[in-house]
């Protein structure tokens, strides 16, 4: 890059959109103005990748949700210009970080799901993938979480009100969704995802659902001037919002139609381009010779009816054979095994917005049984496999019958699909079956988040291709004797612990001591995540330390954050519990010096870039078999936090490579949990273990408020009351009580043995390679996508 260059084109942008002279300019201005020198900067790469890879073979990754996050930093990495252009702003007085703060997380997903979407679209160019993105683009992102008396309160996130730095919109590639009810146009919005330092650009695209006539005139001349706008509202009420509600089914008219929304523009879009730079030679047998679909879940199966309804009813294609094209270009991803998130959708919802659709779903499911019976299966049998039953469409089957692969995302998440959720249709067509685990980017979530200790990675290791292959990072293990290399981690750790507890105490007002171990628990909020065991714990903890102030204890802090969907009244109520926990034991001056507590406002990718780095302790203590994998894990390892947890998700292969004694496992394992799921009562737990007891009884005594909300009781009944048929205490979080407890017990004292503590941060940081995204995305593309 010529700086001088830059730097011109720089004030030249910043005059141009303002108007103003450069010291009246403000942040915004300024944030833009740099977006735009660098939107110039890639223009001509991303047209290159646009060109060159108009008639290869791609893969289109489908997901309802990619959680950018922000954009500035990470694709100022990717260029390798990071540090210049925070010279060339420093030598006219303009400070980066504001700059860097101005912008608003592109919050587009729910949690990991989401997030994996976007560290994929990373890893694909940085691997050189042709990798083409679609997705929707939401006006208002995921809800901003205020905590107010303890309660989390949701805001609206309209990220993009004060303008989009990142996004071009190609008006000319609109394509029109039809539903049975409105018509509407899809407008693509694209952003660049750049690979790391090597000039690929690939392209997210993003649908924005806007009306054919923004006004009808007509009413607007009669004076009826709600009606004159009342269909654009319509049009835009379809991307106007991202369902909040992680891991539940949401059985609604708009989500479906979302989801109909970008799957059709998309579809349309990758059929009109084949037409038009194939058009010579355009055989539809050969579509799925240069397209294979990548669908993130069960949320964009219904571009599979999709395709196969603009081959058949657009393109002439005879049915039979529309299908199999289909079933050549289709590949699944699931990300869970908790039934409440598997997709179901009622007939009637379905006629309501893509009757074509459900005919083509009807006819997909009459031939799948009429084979079944040919093979000789009664109706009975046949029966876990109708796509459609008791009206109701089951996205999974669909997705499997149609699909030539069927991934899960950890192995033991894929060891469950195989053995019990999806047991049927892996006896039937093991071949399709198969496992893809996770990564997280390590550009975002090491380079960019943790400049120190990538700085120290590199003058390690003598070089920065392990930026490249994260695996090399493995030659670390030369050091793991070595003295120096073991306090230079303590003190990058405590850099970073120091700037967090500046930031914690100008965002949540809390003073925190870095010299205390940093012990973090960031994620969505949910009861198989089980923040309610750390919370019962701490409270346990806390009552230990006011009776026996001499205790033996290293001063820990609890860090907790994440975002509760607004119609789950548990996890808020675990939101709640947090803050109360906290208010009480910050509050209390016997013990603020050795135990203090933190519940981070708004959890988002931004502020976990603050807090990977900063941990010591990752909690990853989900009920075993019940975290597909997990994401958070790979990222507080990467950066040298040991993990706490259980033996599920991919924790397993953490512990895998990085040696179960460089960590902290504990809890009970999903063998032993199947076996005693009919006879376990918590019961026995609460009243022959005085720490369960003395937690759980908190709940209700009178020393922690829950403001009358009933909340706590609600914790307490669903720990130890079984209710309304539903057992008690579902998730086991009495039964890993006391495994927990001795485990916290245990790291609290080798934590004070700081040069074996670095030595395990070290082997951690040493054996992420292999969770890195580029690994993933390579698998993908190797074993699926054939790319
Ligand atoms: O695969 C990404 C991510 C996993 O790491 C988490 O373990 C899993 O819970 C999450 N799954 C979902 C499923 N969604 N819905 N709705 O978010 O996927």
């Amino acid at each position: 890059m010529n700086k001088n260059k830059f730097m011109e084109s720089y004030i030249e942008n910043l005059q141009r959109i303002t108007l103003k002279n450069f010291a009246e300019t403000s942040d915004k201005d300024r944030y833009f103005a740099l977006c735009d020198t660098i939107m110039e900067l890639i223009n001509q790469e991303w047209r290159n990748c646009k060109n060159r890879t108009r008639r290869s073979r791609k893969a289109y990754y489908f997901s309802a949700e990619f959680l950018v996050g922000r954009s500035l930093g990470n694709n100022l990495i990717n260029l390798g210009i990071y540090d210049e252009v925070k010279e060339i702003l420093s030598e006219i007085d303009i400070d980066f970080e504001s700059i860097e703060n101005f912008e608003d997380d592109a919050a587009l997903g729910n949690g990991g799901l989401g997030r994996l979407a976007a560290c994929f679209m990373d890893s694909a160019a940085t691997q050189k993938l042709d990798m083409y993105g679609y997705g929707v683009r939401y006006r208002e992102g995921l809800f901003k979480q205020k905590i107010e008396n303890g309660f989390q309160v949701e805001g609206g996130d309209h990220w993009i009100k004060d303008g989009d730095g990142w996004s071009i919109r190609v008006e000319s590639d609109s394509k029109i969704v039809k539903f049975r009810d409105q018509t509407v146009k899809a407008v693509p919005y694209d952003m660049p995802m750049l690979g790391f330092e090597n000039e690929q650009v690939n392209t997210l695209r993003l649908w924005q659902a806007e009306p054919f006539e923004e006004f009808d005139f007509s009413y607007f001349n009669n004076f009826q001037y709600d009606k004159a706008v009342e269909e654009k509202n319509r049009a835009e009420d379809i991307t106007r919002v991202l369902y909040p509600n992680d891991m539940q089914r949401e059985g609604r008219v708009l989500r479906l139609k979302q989801q109909y929304f970008f799957c059709s523009a998309s579809i349309q879009d990758m059929v009109s381009k084949y037409k038009r730079y194939f058009d010579h030679d355009l055989q539809f047998e050969d579509f799925s010779k240069y397209h294979i679909i990548q669908l993130n879940d069960t949320h964009p199966i219904i571009a599979i009816p999709e395709l196969i309804r603009v081959l058949v009813d657009e393109n002439g294609i005879e049915f039979e054979r529309a299908v199999e094209i289909t079933k050549n270009t289709f590949a699944f991803t699931n990300h869970t095994v908790l039934q409440e998130a598997l997709e179901s959708w009622p007939k009637d919802i379905m006629l309501e917005v893509c009757p074509r659709c459900f005919d083509i779903i009807k006819k997909l499911n009459e031939n799948l049984v009429k084979e079944f019976k040919e093979k000789g299966l009664s109706e009975e049998a046949i029966d876990p496999y109708r796509i459609i039953r008791f009206d109701q469409v089951r996205m999974a089957n669909l997705a499997i019958v149609m699909s030539k692969s069927v991934n899960g995302v950890a192995k033991l998440h894929t060891q469950i699909l195989k053995d019990d959720t999806f047991k049927n249709w892996y006896k039937l067509m093991p071949e399709k079956f198969n496992n893809k685990t996770n990564g997280i980017t390590p550009r975002r979530w090491l380079v960019y988040s943790n400049i120190k200790l990538s700085n120290f990675i590199t003058e390690k290791l003598g070089s920065d291709d392990w930026k490249y292959d994260l695996t090399k990072l493995k030659d670390l293990e030369k050091y793991l004797d070595d003295e120096k290399t073991l306090e230079e981690i303590n003190q990058i750790k405590f850099e970073n612990k120091k700037e967090l507890a500046k930031y914690i105490l100008e965002n949540e007002g809390i003073s925190i001591n870095p010299n205390s171990i940093f012990d973090i628990q960031v994620k969505r909020i949910h009861e198989y995540k089980r923040q309610h065991l750390n919370l019962l714990h701490i409270i346990n903890l806390y009552h230990k330390l006011k009776k026996n102030p001499d205790m033996d204890f290293y001063p820990t802090t609890f860090i907790l954050g994440g975002k509760a969907a607004p119609g789950y009244f548990r996890a808020k109520a675990i939101i709640k519990l947090a803050n109360e926990i906290a208010r009480v034991i910050n509050n209390d001056e016997e013990v603020n010096d050795k135990i203090k507590v933190v519940f981070v406002n708004n959890y988002r990718v931004s502020y976990g870039e603050k807090l990977f780095p900063a941990a010591d302790i990752s909690e990853q203590i989900s009920t075993a078999g019940k975290e597909a994998s997990g994401t958070g894990n790979m990222k507080f390892m990467l950066n040298g936090a040991l993990t706490l947890g259980t033996y599920d998700g991919a924790n397993i292969e953490i512990f895998e490579n990085a040696g179960v004694e460089n960590n902290y496992l504990f809890g009970a394992k999903v063998e032993e949990l199947n076996e005693i799921y009919d006879s376990y009562n918590p019961k026995e737990f609460y009243y022959k273990n005085e720490d369960i007891k003395d937690a759980v009884d908190t709940l209700l005594s009178g020393e922690l408020n829950d403001n009358d909300s009933y909340m706590f009781l609600d914790i307490y009944n669903c720990l130890i009351n079984p209710q309304g048929g539903e057992k008690a205490d579902t998730y086991f979080v009495l039964k890993d009580f006391e495994d927990y407890k001795k485990t916290h017990e245990k790291i609290n004292k080798e934590y004070s043995d700081r040069l074996t503590w670095a030595r395990k941060s070290l082997k951690n940081i040493a054996n992420a390679g292999y969770f890195s995204s580029d690994r993933t995305i390579l698998e993908y593309a190797k074993d699926i996508w054939k790319l």
